[in-house]
């Protein structure tokens, strides 16, 4: 049943039809379905196929813009229910999370600092096309324990080192930890910019977090 669900939800996406993305997404949740395994098994099965018939010549702009927005549609009537779902209510840690300058994919991020929040993390999300600057002036203003950059392009995905240059240029670390996301991004990439953390998806990102509070909290106690 779930899984017929989940083949739905996909081609909602393929289709760019976000009436219907939406109205899955509800169904989900009144069947009970982990909104995450909703996402992951169905809706994002969607977007991955687009963007592979993107990257081919086979779809255009208009289909990955539509699918796009298929894919916010789906993802904003399951944040209630993520949200809700999260048990954790002590806050655990300030996050400030930006997708980089240049860069407008937001879908991932969203998500990313959705899971954050309902895990119990206070989670500034300054948006789209951030500045590394304001990046910066947000961590030091909220006094963030980690900042979180998202970059889904190989053009985008080198500022995140011009964010860590500049918190390290400002001596904020290691007492703010970073975290850096988005589909082109690597462990190796992590370990080539001096990032402190990475994960390839949402629920990955709230473990990294967490580690990454608790080390910096050790780091402030030596
Ligand atoms: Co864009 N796009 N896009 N796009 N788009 C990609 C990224 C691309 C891979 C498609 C392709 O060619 N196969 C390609 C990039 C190629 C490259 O750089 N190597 C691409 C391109 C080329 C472009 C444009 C340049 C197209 C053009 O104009 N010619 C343009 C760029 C605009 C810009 O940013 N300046 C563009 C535009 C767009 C739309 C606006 C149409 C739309 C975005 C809508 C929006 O976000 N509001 C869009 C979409 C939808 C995609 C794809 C199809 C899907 C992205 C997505 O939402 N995935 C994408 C192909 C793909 O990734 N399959 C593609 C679902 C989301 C849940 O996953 O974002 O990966 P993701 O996030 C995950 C993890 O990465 C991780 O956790 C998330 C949840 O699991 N994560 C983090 C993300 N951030 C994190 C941060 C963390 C930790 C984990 O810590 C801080």
């Amino acid at each position: 049943m779930s899984e017929e669900l989940f083949k739905a939800m996909a081609q909602s996406i393929i289709d760019g039809d976000s009436e219907e993305a939406d109205r899955l997404a509800r169904l989900a949740i009144e069947q009970g379905i982990d909104p995450l395994e909703a996402i992951n098994k169905g809706f994002v099965v969607g977007v991955n196929h687009v963007g592979n018939e993107f990257s081919c010549g086979n779809a255009f702009l208009p289909e990955l813009v539509m699918a796009g927005e298929a894919m916010k549609a789906a993802v904003a009537a399951l944040e209630p229910e993520m949200a809700r779902r999260g048990t954790a209510r002590e806050v655990l840690g300030k996050v400030v999370l930006a997708t980089i300058h240049g860069d407008i994919h937001d879908i991932g991020k969203t998500l990313v600092g959705t899971m954050l929040s309902a895990a119990g993390f206070q989670v500034f999300d300054l948006g789209v096309d951030v500045p590394v600057e304001t990046i910066v002036q947000k961590a030091r203003e909220v006094g963030a324990d980690i900042v979180g950059v998202s970059a889904l392009l190989t053009t985008t995905m080198v500022r995140q080192r011009d964010v860590v240059e500049a918190l390290d240029d400002l001596g904020m670390r290691p007492k703010v930890k970073i975290m850096v996301g988005g589909a082109p991004v690597t462990r190796e990439w992590v370990q080539e910019i001096g990032a402190d953390g990475y994960s390839e998806d949402a629920i990955g990102a709230v473990q990294v977090a967490r580690r990454l509070v608790s080390d910096a909290r050790a780091t402030s106690a030596a």
